[in-house]
Formats: C-alpha cells, sequence, structure tokens
C-alpha cells in the first residue's frame, strides 16, 4: 500500500517542505522537495531519532541507528537508517531535493514517520572527516531547521 509523509522545516532563516512516498512496504522511499535560506553548498541532512521538538531541534536527538552501526553516506552498507547525506544549496540558496532510499522507510519498524528531519549548517564529510565526530553525526554542525515526519494523505 502506498504511504505518503510531508515534513514541514521551520528553522530561523531555513524554511521548506520535503516530501515522503512509497509505494509498498519493501520499496525505496522517494524523498523531494525544495528547501531555502540556506548558505551555497552542501547540507547534511538527516532523519533523527525522536520527534522531539520541545527544546528546538537539539530535542530531535541522535541521527535514527535503529541496526546500531556508525555514521556513513547513503550508499555505504555501514551508516545509520537516517543518514540522507548531503542537499546542495544554489546561490540563492535553495536546495532541491530528490533522494531515493533503501534505508528508510514509511511503515514498520525502519518507520520514520514521528521521526524529526534536520538541516544543519555545514556539510555531512560521510562519516571520512577524520573529525572526532565523523562517526556519529558527520561533523554536519548546528541544526539549522527541523520538522517531525507526518503522514498525510496517500492519493
Ligand atoms: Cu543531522
Ligand atoms: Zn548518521
Amino acid at each position: 500500500m502506498p504511504v505518503k509523509a510531508v515534513c514541514v522545516l521551520n528553522g530561523e532563516v531555513v524554511k521548506g517542505a520535503v516530501y515522503f512516498e512509497q509505494d509498498a512496504p519493501e520499496s525505496a522511499v522517494k524523498v523531494s522537495g525544495e528547501i531555502s535560506g540556506l548558505g551555497k553548498g552542501l547540507h547534511g541532512f538527516h532523519i533523527h531519532e525522536f520527534g522531539d521538538n520541545t527544546n528546538g531541534c537539539t530535542s530531535a536527538g541522535p541521527h535514527f541507528n535503529p541496526h546500531g552501526k556508525e555514521h556513513g553516506s547513503p550508499s555505504d552498507s555501514v551508516r545509520h537508517a537516517g543518514d540522507l547525506g548531503n542537499i546542495t544549496a544554489d546561490d540563492n540558496g535553495v536546495a532541491k531535493v530528490s533522494i531515493q532510499d533503501k534505508c528508510i522507510s514509511l511503515q514498520g519498524p525502519l518507520s520514520i514517520i514521528g521521526r524529526t528531519l534536520v538541516v544543519h549548517a555545514d556539510p555531512d564529510d560521510l562519516g571520512k572527516g577524520g573529525h572526532e565526530l565523523s562517526k556519529t553525526t558527520g561533523n554536519a554542525g548546528a541544526r539549522v531547521a527541523c520538522g517531525v515526519v507526518g503522514i498525510t494523505k496517500a492519493a
């Protein structure tokens, strides 16, 4: 059964809406949308564990990591389920998101519904930066916008 979800990102300057779509429980999740107010270049883009924004994006906790793995790139086998890599903002600070990912789901134990999507100030080094944070967060810096992923009308 197809499932659709949406996340409204509402940071101080960074805003956007990101849509999630999955045709069947084992299908890749299509992630699309547009985010504005960013600095030009790469920005870490992750699903964090908790759908809790009581203390802003901080309360979203660490990366969604149900398999207890190290941080990595979306194409690595060793990665957090929530590791969606980077988005790229253009000269106008706008990033168009177009991702397909097989580690997240919109249903079952790997579901990201009720968790938080976070956009970071800095690039995610995908676990390879050699920084002390590379293997946990990709050293992606501050959380400039976040929002909880919620179910939306499927058809
Ligand atoms: Cu993050
Ligand atoms: Zn991660």
